[in-house]
């Protein structure tokens, strides 16, 4: 592998216990390799370059564990973390596995469920912050139904903001430095999740006692099952300076959640969402939310999350070639370069620039007739990306 696409500290690359955790289990198999411990799978993140691994309260600690249990493997975990460098950016809750949260954590129609989803978060929180997260991910896998029969949709959306609003007064009460990134999935385990899209939270996330506290985690693959363009959910969320996380993976549409390689299957739409994560400088982890094919062993995995890291470097090549591309530039110049004589300017608002507006004879036949060139602009995009260019 040349050098060039080795992973490095400032690139940030992020795994979660669960993701190189993975064992290849499947609804239809059980695991095809071994389970790895979590000082197994901080080795190994430190042997591929890794920066940092993530993890869920349960990942680290199995939610039967007695306290003495727990205080070793917290000791043996931070052992592994010193002995190889890698830190710890972000924590969450498993607030879907048990089946206790079988009709949702936040949003239960059980109000048992749902103090008990809040004391585990805040235990897991106090144990995201001890090991050094600075963002806290909320993934509602279970907040949904399988039939509207079940759930008032009113009610569990309250719900899950007076959860939200509860948690974060518990996290500036405590005096964590923790901002909360909210994960939209449209479906999968529940028939239907509750807000759905990355859109849906930055609405939702408005509504909240401690709105600056809270931002979004999209991810790949889930805008994907939803059809929508990922980047464009990401441009959103950046626009908003709600792009505290982000779930790098890939995805076919219309498919079950595949947790695929990033950078493995929509090639083009890869290319454009690195290319705006570095174009606009995005600052945090790029986490890969994603596992290995149930076909790997442990070298398998090794493949895979190095072969993850390394194609996040070279689309972000890519990026840049195509950013200095002299041909490219100047039709994406061109587009916008035409003559505006006589048109009235417009910086904003002003009664005066309305009457002028709407006193303008525009030759509509002329705008419409004009070619663009993305066509060509595009094949070239392709050819930067089949690597003739
Ligand atoms: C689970 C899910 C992911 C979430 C994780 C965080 S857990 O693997 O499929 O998308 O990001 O809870
Ligand atoms: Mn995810
Ligand atoms: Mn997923």
């Amino acid at each position: 592998m040349s050098d060039q696409y080795a992973p490095k500290p400032e690139h940030k690359f992020t795994f979660g216990l669960w993701t190189v955790g993975n064992p290849g289990r499947d609804p239809f198999g059980p695991p095809t390799r071994p389970h790895l411990s979590p000082v197994e799978i901080v080795q190994l993140l430190g042997e591929v370059g890794a920066y940092g691994v993530n993890f869920h309260d349960n990942d680290l600690v199995p939610i039967d564990a007695t306290p003495a249990q727990h205080d070793q493997i917290v000791k043996d975990f931070k052992k592994a973390l010193a002995d190889t460098g890698l830190k710890v950016p972000m924590a969450t809750t498993n607030l879907f596995s048990d089946p206790a949260f079988k009709d949702g954590a936040f949003t239960s129609n059980d109000p048992r469920v749902r103090a008990y989803a809040l004391s585990k978060t805040m235990k897991a929180m106090d144990l995201g912050v001890e090991l050094g997260a600075k963002v806290y991910v909320f993934w509602g896998g279970r907040e949904g139904v399988e039939t509207d029969a079940a759930k008032d949709a009113l009610e569990a959306g309250k719900r899950f903001r007076d959860a939200l609003n509860f948690l974060t007064h518990y996290a500036r009460d405590q005096k964590y430095d923790l901002k909360f990134a909210l994960e939209a999935k449209p479906n999968e385990p529940r028939h239907d999740i509750y807000l759905p899209t990355t859109g849906s939270f930055l609405g939702f996330i408005e509504t909240l006692d401690h709105p600056e506290m809270v931002g979004v985690n999209p991810e790949v693959a889930h805008e994907h099952m939803s059809g929508l363009n990922f980047m464009h959910a990401v441009a959103q969320a950046w626009d908003a300076g709600k792009l505290f996380h982000i779930d790098l993976n890939d995805q076919a549409f219309g498919r079950y959640d595949q947790d695929l390689r990033f950078g493995s299957h929509s090639i083009k739409s890869n290319f454009f969402l690195v290319k705006f994560l570095e174009d606009v400088g995005y600052p945090g982890m790029r986490h890969f939310d994603s596992h290995a094919y149930r076909t790997e062993d442990v070298e398998g995995v090794k493949d895979f999350a190095r072969g993850s890291m390394r194609s996040y470097l070279i689309y972000k090549e890519k990026a840049k070639r195509w950013n200095e591309d002299k041909e490219i530039q100047a039709l994406v110049k061109e587009v916008a370069d035409v003559p505006t004589d006589g048109l009235p300017a417009i910086d904003g608002y002003s009664k005066k620039t309305a009457d002028a507006l709407k006193g303008f004879a525009f030759d509509r036949i002329a705008l419409g007739a004009r070619g663009l060139q993305y066509e060509k602009l595009d094949q070239l995009t392709i050819e930067v990306l089949l690597g003739v260019r």
